[in-house]
């Protein structure tokens, strides 16, 4: 069997004085913290697109990366070898799961008829792969965003028959998820959004998408698939403005349109912070409203406005992050997936072990620190303090909702200046760094 990564061995753990930059100083699979291992907490991914289709193009210069896995001028060997060299990949890693679009593992011909064809054979290695590595499915999607029928969205297209060839496609891939026992089946919206409200009918396309996610889960219900079905939300790019914005606009649009006990929500980090908001914040967000499902584990840039899809490394960004999956109750469907890539000058395959190697010691940094956190208890304590009004008299009486607007000006006018009490964040943050180390 033809190598593609050789004399790369596969990753072991050597603890924290380990100086071998291709070994884990934190990621130990089977050791156990809150009474389940590493690997069962974490769940690592890696992704297909960036991993084994991206090869470091910007709109400044195509590809800096020359893979040995593209030698071949027939498309259809070069996705046989690229599936190849992805699963000798996570084996050499040690992850449990992968996640792809229908179009990462095989390329778009001229029909749909030829493409489901190609598709069809691939899916079919994919299964022999992960029967013969253990490696397995995260989640399948759709790519409903590089093909230029698509470039006016496509559940939010301005033509039925755009959105005809989405649910085709949607449906191919549903399938393939389901074959190949996928835990999950992702709907980002890739240009579900508009460039100007001066050609827009948002109102129309909003029920649009509406509609689409319903035959999704009625479809899901014909064929009994059991994964989960998630929406990733992002706020902007490629279109100027995306209908899933965040967490926040994402669970008004499952209420809206009947879909919450259907759907969970896939967290990006880079996709938070580009709709102004901390991955921290999507987490708790979506835990507090049930809607905890899934992670795509990477970074963006401060100093950039767009989405650079960097690998994480910031531990107080992974700690606070596992802190809410744990405090969720930790992964059931889901999982990291390392939707990252590599930056343009990272050119070697070897490459992708360096920077997978330190998301993955980067969780369980943040994850050894979270389980540290959640016994310590000090965070809770505190928190819990500083709302135990609602847990006595007046807070009690509001929260149960006994007492209204008159009740509460009595009550008011009768005892007068409320007391207040200080938030203590930077005792709270000294507190925190104790535990980053
Ligand atoms: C793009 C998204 C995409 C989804 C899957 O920004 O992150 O990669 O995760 O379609
Ligand atoms: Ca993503
Ligand atoms: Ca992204």
């Amino acid at each position: 069997m033809r190598e593609f990564f050789p004399g790369i061995e596969k990753v072991k753990y050597e603890g924290p004085n380990s100086r071998n930059p291709l070994a884990f100083k934190h990621y130990n699979p089977n050791q156990k913290i809150l009474g389940k291992t590493m690997a069962e907490h974490l769940r690592f991914s890696v992704c297909f697109w960036h991993t084994f289709k991206g090869l470091g193009g910007d709109p400044f210069g195509p590809g800096t990366m020359i893979r040995p896995w593209n030698k071949s001028d027939d498309p259809m060997e070069v996705a046989e070898m690229t599936l190849r060299a992805a699963f000798e990949f996570f084996t050499k890693l040690g992850v449990g799961f992968w996640c792809f679009h229908d179009l990462d593992i095989a390329p778009e011909a001229d029909t749909l008829a030829e493409t489901n064809k190609r598709f069809d054979e691939m899916v079919k290695l994919a299964k022999k792969l992960q029967r013969d590595t253990g490696v397995r499915l995260l989640w399948g999607t759709s790519n409903l965003f590089s093909n230029r029928r698509f470039m006016s969205g496509a559940a939010t297209n301005p033509s039925p028959e755009v959105f005809a060839y989405a649910a085709s496609q949607v449906k191919r891939a549903m399938d393939a998820t389901k074959a190949l026992g996928g835990a999950g089946y992702v709907f980002w919206g890739g240009r579900e959004g508009y460039e100007t409200l001066l050609n827009t009918d948002m109102g129309r396309e909003l029920d649009h998408l509406g509609r689409f996610l319903n035959m999704a889960v009625d479809y899901k219900k014909k064929i009994g698939f059991k994964g989960q079905f998630y929406i990733e939300p992002k706020p902007k790019e490629p279109t100027k403005h995306q209908y899933d914005f965040d967490a926040g606009s994402c669970h008004a649009f499952l209420q809206k349109y009947g879909l919450m006990d259907q759907f969970k929500l896939n967290i990006e980090a880079n996709h938070g912070t580009l709709a102004t908001h901390t991955f921290h914040h999507e987490l708790v967000y979506a835990a507090a409203n049930g809607l905890f499902g899934s992670v795509d584990a990477n970074r963006g840039d401060l100093l950039l406005g767009w989405d650079t899809d960097q690998f994480p490394t910031d531990l107080y960004d992974t700690t606070m992050a596992m802190c809410v999956i744990l405090q969720a109750g930790g992964f059931k469907t889901g999982g990291l997936n390392f939707d990252a890539k590599v930056r343009r000058q990272s050119i070697d395959p070897v490459d992708l072990f360096h920077a997978h190697i330190g998301g993955m010691d980067a969780f369980a940094r943040g994850l050894k620190a979270a389980a540290k956190i959640i016994q310590g208890k000090k965070f809770e304590k505190f928190i819990k303090q500083r709302y135990s009004g609602w847990d006595r008299g007046l807070g009690q009486k509001i929260e149960k909702g006994r007492v209204g607007f008159q009740q509460l000006e009595a009550y008011t006018l009768k005892n007068g200046e409320p007391k207040i009490q200080s938030g203590r964040q930077e005792m709270l943050e000294n507190i925190l760094n104790e535990y980053i180390r």
